[in-house]
């Protein structure tokens, strides 16, 4: 195996070996590897089609977004789940191939992947990215395709409530069908990655209205850090349905829900909190389940990225449902209409002990969404007037488990008392129960939600900037950003695209960049990396 996808990867400079950094086995990672290779077929097929007017069935737009989601990190570790989406991957894939007459031989196009599991590893094997000599255009097109896969994470979420998009399914397909083209160059592949970060831009729009089209607009919401006496269930990840239905499931069944990493934000959106059994928030980033888990009495429900192998002794509590799966954990499947029956995992709750009493551990405030914030946009423009408010900084993207990202705590820390912090995504955990204070009234600390939630972040930077008359680079407005997986490279790409400038990464740059890449990057967008709280707060603020 080889995989550099992620922050996390082995030296800085990719996985390889019998398992990854994230404990993903080189049988997982090689059958991940086919998927690949398989799904660039279908999409060249799929393209193929469509330049003959043909219709590709939305079954088989679904089934790609979602097959290709499954590869993101910390999403799936189960082979068996990997298997059976190689044979519906050619399946769709012959499907097209007859549909569009394709008469090309292309490998991708051809393969038939083994019945047997080992065998169908071993067809992966040496069938990872690495198929170009010339690096720097592989480092470009890397970059696009894990941009890719974050719009693809993306775009399942509003999916699962409905909401699709002919555009986005079509731009997805023409990406992974261009990774076969050889010939594409450095600049082929770098106006892709600006069209992967545009098109990211589009499926967080949609999903923005997926959730809050069925969920209502977030609302600033206190959340509490401690627990109510009684039997609980903990749902990770990002997919607000999920929720929904097991909050619908387990009204008036004597079980309490709390929010676990990106669900945190959850609990402002009018339609879920409204639930009296919707209590709290446990825990804090991905990174610390396996320690943190034992200690909560209840069932766990993982409803995408980041799960990861559970300490002994929790199999038996821990569900996966969605694109996630691991192997030995309960899954939870989809009906045809996509609703999902939680009763497995509300028996198991109940069967659990649960908190024996109430604790109070302070909470936190989630939901300053563009509509709380942007109400509230007259007063922050009178501050900035009045110098009232020197900066802002937007502190976001991914937790992981590098000593490196103390830099975000501290950054948090250091800020001065007149400067306030949007955040989203589940880097917040770093500081999220800092007691900053406020600027008169309006709250130091301002938790825009999830990952996907750039979207609000990036309306709200446009509506200030309109507001003050300027653009977005000429606000007193800067970008940290913390990466660990795909959906940040998938937000960075949009961020580029939108010709926001001066953006500052870390903890470590992705080993896919490479330095001429990176020279391109810090030359067109400013890009640099993160160096130490105090002097990057000494620079941005002049
Ligand atoms: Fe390594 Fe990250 Fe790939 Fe896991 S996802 S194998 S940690 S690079
Ligand atoms: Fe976190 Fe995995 Fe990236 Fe949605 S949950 S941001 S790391």
């Amino acid at each position: 195996m080889f995989c550099w996808q992620c922050e996390q990867t082995k030296g800085g400079k990719g996985c390889d070996g019998a398992a990854g950094v994230c404990g993903k086995k080189s049988e997982v990672a090689e059958l991940q590897d086919l998927l690949i290779f398989i799904l660039k077929g279908l999409s060249l097929a799929a393209v193929k089609a469509r330049a003959k007017g043909l219709k590709v069935g939305n079954e088989i737009n679904r089934f790609t977004v979602e097959a290709f989601f499954t590869t993101l990190t910390n999403v799936d570790f189960d082979p068996e789940r990997h298997q059976k989406l190689i044979k519906r991957a050619a399946a769709c894939r012959d499907e097209l191939i007859e549909l569009a007459n394709v008469a090309d031989e292309h490998p991708a196009l051809t393969i038939k992947p083994k019945e047997d599991l080992a065998e169908m590893a071993e067809q992966g094997r040496g069938r990872d990215f690495r198929d170009l000599d010339d690096q720097v255009v592989l480092s470009v097109r890397e970059t696009a395709v894990y941009g890719l896969k974050g719009l693809c994470a993306y775009a399942d979420h509003a999916a699962v409530l409905g909401r699709e998009d002919e555009e986005l399914y079509a731009f997805v397909h023409e990406l992974l069908a261009a990774t076969l083209d050889p010939s594409l160059t450095v600049d082929d592949w770098l106006g892709l990655a600006m069209k992967v970060g545009r098109m990211n831009l589009k499926a967080m729009e949609i999903l923005d209205e997926a959730n809050t089209g069925a969920y209502g607009h977030p609302v600033p919401t206190p959340v509490p850090l401690g627990h109510r006496a009684g039997k609980a269930i903990l749902v990770s990840g990002h997919d607000l349905r999920d929720l929904a239905m097991l909050l619908e499931e387990t009204a008036g069944r004597g079980v309490n829900i709390y929010t676990h990493g990106e669900m945190l934000p959850a609990h402002a959106y009018p339609e879920l909190k409204r639930f009296p059994h919707f209590y709290g928030h446990f825990g804090t980033g991905w990174q610390n389940q396996v320690k943190e888990l034992p200690d909560f009495p209840g069932a766990v429900l993982f409803t995408t990225n980041c799960i990861q192998k559970p300490a002994a002794g929790m199999e038996d509590k821990i569900f996966t449902t969605g694109q996630t799966g691991f192997p030995g954990l309960r899954h939870i499947p989809a009906g045809a209409d996509g609703s999902k029956d939680f009763s497995p995992v509300i028996e198991k709750a109940l069967s659990l002990p649960g908190f024996a009493a109430d604790e109070d551990k302070g909470e936190v405030t989630a939901g300053f969404g563009r509509h709380a914030v942007l109400a509230a946009a007259g007063k922050v423009v009178e501050l900035v007037k009045a110098g009232k408010i020197r900066r802002f900084l937007l502190v976001g993207g991914c937790d992981g488990a590098k000593s490196g990202r103390n830099y975000y705590t501290e950054l948090a820390a250091r800020a001065p008392k007149d400067t306030i912090i949007l955040t989203l995504a589940c880097g917040k955990f770093r500081f999220f129960d800092q007691k900053l204070g406020d600027i008169e009234g309006i709250p130091r600390l301002l938790d825009v939600g999830q990952c996907n939630d750039a979207y609000s972040a990036i309306k709200i930077a446009e509506a200030l900037a309109g507001a003050f008359n300027c653009g977005v680079n000429d606000l007193p407005l800067s970008i940290i950003l913390s990466w660990y997986e795909q959906k940040a490279c998938a937000v960075l790409l949009t961020l580029l695209s939108l010709g926001i400038k001066n953006i500052r990464l870390g903890p470590s740059l992705p080993a896919f960049v490479h330095p001429g890449v990176l020279s391109v990057l810090a030359e067109k967008f400013g890009l640099s990396p993160i160096g130490s709280a105090e002097n990057d707060l000494k620079r941005i603020l002049g």
